[in-house]
């Protein structure tokens, strides 16, 4: 059939504040190698406070998996992602000490300490699995698509600059994200109404949260 997806429709339905997410200024900046360097050093140390506390919020989804699902594979690609999680904290602290960033006592900003709440909400036994495979989705969906937009023809990214984007904007990647949709959509397809419905409000969340991130490391705060 031509039905349109769950996700597709929201796709449609959110574009603007999609657009917003995945074409920041922060993004453009890269994109044209404007970028200031301190704003991308702000951006490198939160991103890895962000990124710990993320990996619990992960694994809580693989429990759900798991319980809920039992779906071997949805299983091994949630575990995919705790391994590539496990490799980009390694790549977070090589990273820093070439721009001589020290990741030994970043304080979190507001606009992190938010994610990161909201990240601890959703681990909670309570939220479906459902709506946290959607949200894990949407939250590397969005880096996917922000770093491949740096990394097109025609941007002038700076070589430096082009490790960070390549790490979420390399076709694997893509093709992982794409993995973790229809995972989410089989979910969404069988879920009652009142938990898509959940779901949507987490997907408009991550946007916005992303949005604050972004504006964190460009400006502080
Ligand atoms: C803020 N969003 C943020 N950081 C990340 N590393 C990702 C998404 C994707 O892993």
């Amino acid at each position: 059939t031509n039905k349109v997806s769950v996700i597709e429709s929201w796709l449609r339905k959110h574009r603007l504040v999609y657009v917003g997410a995945t074409r920041h200024p922060f993004i453009h900046s890269i994109r044209d190698g404007t970028v200031n360097l301190n704003s991308f050093r702000r951006w490198l140390e939160q991103d890895y406070i962000f990124v710990r506390a993320f990996v619990p919020f992960v694994a809580s989804t693989l429990v759900k998996a798991w319980k809920q699902s039992g779906d071997t594979n949805d299983i091994e690609v949630i575990l995919g992602g705790l391994a590539s999680l496990n490799d980009e904290i390694s790549w977070f602290k090589k990273e820093a000490s070439k721009w001589d960033v020290s990741l030994s006592n970043v304080v979190p900003q507001e606009a992190n300490l938010n994610y990161c709440r909201f990240l601890e909400r959703l681990t909670s036994p309570e939220v479906e699995y459902a709506v946290a495979i959607t949200t894990f989705w949407a939250i590397e969906t969005v880096y996917q698509d922000s770093f491949a937009h740096c990394l097109e023809d025609g941007s002038e990214t700076p070589e430096d600059l082009k490790r960070t984007c390549e790490r979420w904007g390399n076709d694997e990647f893509k093709k992982y994200c794409d993995t973790l949709q229809s995972i989410a959509e089989g979910q969404l397809e069988k879920a009652p109404e009142d938990v898509v419905k959940k779901a949507e409000v987490a997907f408009l969340d991550v946007l916005e949260l992303e949005v604050e991130f972004w504006n964190m490391s460009s400006h502080g705060g």
